[in-house]
């Protein structure tokens, strides 16, 4: 079998012509933080009070340990690789790194932090897109702007996820070449499934299209849907949606009644948009429930955005249920 050249780069084995030149050193850079938090985090308790809550970011979130060791790697690593501007869900406004830099770079350095101290699988999203002359314009845009789009994910195995608009590759953290290697070179998320995932705790306060998807999943045999369903809920988006692009099923968290949760909890420019890039990639969907995710544009940085994701069979039924019901996500 011809293997086909790989691109020079320390810390990923990449197919010759896969990275965009001018992708290629962030790229690396995020590699090579991935990889020295992957060792990290492998560490445990070892590695010090990961978990520890050491103040709130302009969410409102707690901040962890690592939350804050994440950002602040990140943002090292990616000075001088043509990053003019970083936006984070550690940091309240966007930073300025490269000043004739090209790309704009958006990043939730630690999601699910709240998992850190449970060993459950956890990860950092990362979404590029052309760098504009002012910083927030830069990513208050819609989401089919992003250049590209992925994650690495925190689990029995260190893995990494993206799409650079041509389908989706997965790679796996080699630890002994301390290298990311090419595993699936076309990511692809089957069209049906029958396992959702949902906040179930919510739902008293979930919108009528909402409840009525859900209940079609839970009556399963019994109901319209005519087959059963499972269901899953691991409180860490990556670990959800790497199980989703691996063997479907759905994911929703949808605004709802509670204050604050109007719009949901996830963030548009650095959790949905990345993510329903790397599921349309993959032949999925991505909607707010009335709309396409990458077609809805941010009106703040931390702006939060309604997110149902997965096999296109499942989230279309969910949209008919908003399309009959008339109601937002
Ligand atoms: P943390 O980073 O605070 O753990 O939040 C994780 C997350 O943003 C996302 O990864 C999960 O899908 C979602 O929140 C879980 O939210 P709930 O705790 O409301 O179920």
């Amino acid at each position: 079998m011809t293997v086909a050249p790989r691109t020079a780069s320390a810390h990923i084995d990449a197919p010759e012509g896969l990275i965009p030149d001018a992708l290629s050193p962030v790229i690396d850079a995020l590699c090579k933080v991935g990889i020295d938090l992957s060792r990290t985090i492998a560490r445990g308790p070892l590695g010090g009070a990961l978990g520890a809550e050491v103040g709130e970011n302009t969410d409102g979130d707690h901040q962890k340990a690592l939350d804050v060791m994440a950002n602040d790697a990140f943002a090292a690593a990616l000075k001088g690789t043509g990053v003019r501007w970083y936006a984070s869900e550690e940091q309240d406004s966007v930073v300025a790194l490269d000043e004739g830099g090209s790309l704009a770079l958006a990043i939730d350095p630690l999601d699910g932090s709240s998992n850190i101290d449970v060993n459950v699988s956890i990860g950092t999203i990362f979404s590029i897109l052309p760098a504009e002359d002012e910083a927030e314009p830069s990513f208050l845009r819609p989401g089919r702007d992003q250049i590209a789009a992925g994650y690495i994910v925190y689990g029995p195995h260190t893995g990494l996820i993206v799409t650079f608009g041509a389908g989706v590759r997965e790679f796996v953290l080699d630890r002994d070449k301390e290298r990311f290697v090419p595993v699936e070179d076309a990511v692809s998320v089957p069209r049906e499934a029958k396992e959702f995932s949902i906040n179930a705790s919510n739902m008293r306060h979930w919108r009528k299209p909402v409840l009525d998807y859900v209940q079609e999943c839970l009556a399963g045999e019994t109901g319209a849907l005519g087959v059963n369903c499972n269901m899953r809920w691991v409180g860490s988006l990556v670990a959800e949606a790497h199980r989703i692009l691996a063997r479907g099923g759905i994911f929703l968290y949808p605004g709802d009644a509670r204050p604050g949760y109007e719009t949901g909890r996830l963030r548009m420019v650095y959790e949905c948009a990345p993510m329903a890039m790397l599921i349309e990639q993959a032949g999925g969907e991505a909607t707010t429930g009335t709309e396409r995710v990458l077609d809805v544009v941010p009106d703040r940085l931390h702006a939060r955005v309604p997110l149902i994701f997965g096999s296109a069979a499942m989230v279309e039924r969910l949209r008919a249920c908003h399309a009959r019901d008339g109601a937002p996500a």
